[in-house]
C-alpha cells in the first residue's frame, strides 16, 4: 500500500500557497527582507506550530506571510511547492492565493501575481506539472474589500480560473459575499468556498445556493445534516478534504475519527488535499498515507480519491483525459 500511494498520480485541489512556506524559507526571506520574526530558530518556529482551532492557526499563518515582499519571494515560495509536488507525484495542482494578506501590507497585487505566475510557467515547462490559480477572499474582511480585490483580478482573468473564500468561517457566512460572487460569476470566474470546516453544515448549503460553488473546500461538517450528505452524493458535489489539517486544527481528535472514508463509501466525490502543508506536517503523499494508516481502505479506494480529484478539477475534459 505504501509504495502504491507514493507513486499514485495525484491532483491537488486545496492548497494555500502561503501555507506552503516552510520555516527554512521563512527565515531566509526574513533575512533577505530585513524582517523580524518572533522565533529564534527554524526549530522554534516548528515547535510553535501547535494549534487549538482555526483562528489559532490563522494568527501564525498571517504572521509568517509577512516575510513575502518581492516578486522573487513569491516565485521562490511557489517553486519550492512545485518541487514537492514532483516528489509526491502530483501531476496537476489548483492553488489558492490570498492577495489581501499582501495588498493590506503594501505589497502590490501585480508583485504577488507575477512571482506566482512565473513559477507556475516554469512548473509546466520544466516539471510538466499543470496548474490553475484560485483567488481567495479573506472572509474576515469586508464585502467592500472583496469587491476591490475582485476589481484587481479582472486584468488577470487569463491566469485566475476562479475565486474562493477562506479565513475565519465562524461569524462570516457565505451570505456576506453573495454579491461579490454574483459579480465574479458574471465575469466568468468559477467559484469555490471553504464551508463546513469548523462552521455549520448550513454554510455548505448556502455556499451551493448563494455562491454557486463548483466545489466545497473541507465540507466535513456535512455529517451534521444527513439529508445534506445525501444531496452532496446526488449532485456529486466535490469535497476537497484535508485530513492532516483537520487533525492539527482539532476538527477531529484522531485520524480514526475522521469521516472522509465514510463519506467516500456513501458515494460522495471526496478528494484528499494538503491545505497548509508547511504548518500541518505533510504534503499530498503524507495525507494519503495518514488516511491509509488509520483506516482499512483498499488500493481501489485510495485511487478513487485521485480519480475524483481529476474529475473535480477545473481542467478542460481533454486535459482530464490525459491524467486518467
Ligand atoms: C486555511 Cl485551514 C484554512 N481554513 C480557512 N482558511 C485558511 N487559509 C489558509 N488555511
Ligand atoms: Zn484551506
Amino acid at each position: 500500500m505504501e509504495s502504491f500511494i507514493r507513486t499514485l498520480p495525484k491532483v491537488e485541489l486545496h492548497v494555500h500557497i502561503e501555507g506552503t512556506l516552510e520555516p527554512e524559507l521563512m527565515f531566509q526571506l526574513a533575512q533577505r527582507n530585513q524582517i523580524a520574526l518572533p522565533y529564534d530558530s527554524v526549530e522554534a518556529a516548528r515547535k510553535a506550530y501547535q494549534f487549538t482551532d482555526l483562528q489559532s492557526f490563522l494568527d501564525v499563518y498571517y504572521l509568517g506571510a509577512q516575510v513575502l515582499q518581492t516578486e522573487q519571494d513569491f516565485y521562490d515560495l511557489t517553486w519550492a511547492y512545485l518541487l514537492r509536488c514532483q516528489q509526491d507525484h502530483v501531476m496537476h495542482t489548483e492553488i489558492f492565493f490570498d492577495p489581501q494578506t499582501h495588498t493590506q501590507r503594501g505589497v502590490a497585487f501585480q508583485t504577488v501575481m507575477a512571482g506566482i505566475i512565473r513559477a507556475l510557467a516554469d512548473g509546466e515547462q520544466k516539471l510538466e506539472i499543470s496548474s490553475r490559480l484560485i483567488l481567495c477572499f479573506l472572509r474576515h474582511l469586508s464585502e467592500e474589500a472583496a469587491f476591490e480585490t475582485l476589481a484587481q483580478a479582472m486584468s488577470y482573468q487569463e491566469y485566475i480560473v476562479g475565486v474562493g473564500l477562506d479565513s475565519s468561517e465562524k461569524g462570516h457566512p457565505p451570505e456576506k459575499f453573495r454579491r461579490v460572487f454574483e459579480q465574479a460569476l458574471h465575469a466568468g470566474f468559477l467559484t469555490v468556498a471553504h464551508a463546513g470546516e469548523e462552521g455549520p453544515a448550513s454554510n455548505i448549503r448556502d455556499a451551493i445556493s448563494m455562491l454557486r460553488v463548483s466545489r466545497i473546500d473541507h465540507g466535513v461538517q456535512c455529517s451534521q445534516d444527513p439529508e445534506l450528505v445525501q444531496e452532496l452524493a446526488d449532485i456529486q458535489m466535490p469535497l476537497t478534504v484535508c485530513p492532516l489539517s483537520n487533525i492539527k486544527l482539532r476538527v477531529f481528535e484522531r485520524m480514526a475519527d475522521h469521516n472522509l472514508v465514510d463519506l467516500l463509501r456513501h458515494g460522495l466525490c471526496v478528494t484528499i488535499n494538503s491545505d497548509d502543508p508547511a504548518y500541518f506536517g505533510g504534503y499530498m503523499t503524507d495525507n494519503f498515507l495518514a488516511v491509509a494508516h488509520a483506516f482499512a481502505v483498499t488500493k481501489e479506494e485510495m485511487a478513487a480519491f485521485s480519480a475524483h480529484a481529476i474529475r473535480a478539477s477545473f481542467l478542460p475534459d481533454e486535459e482530464k483525459a490525459k491524467l486518467q
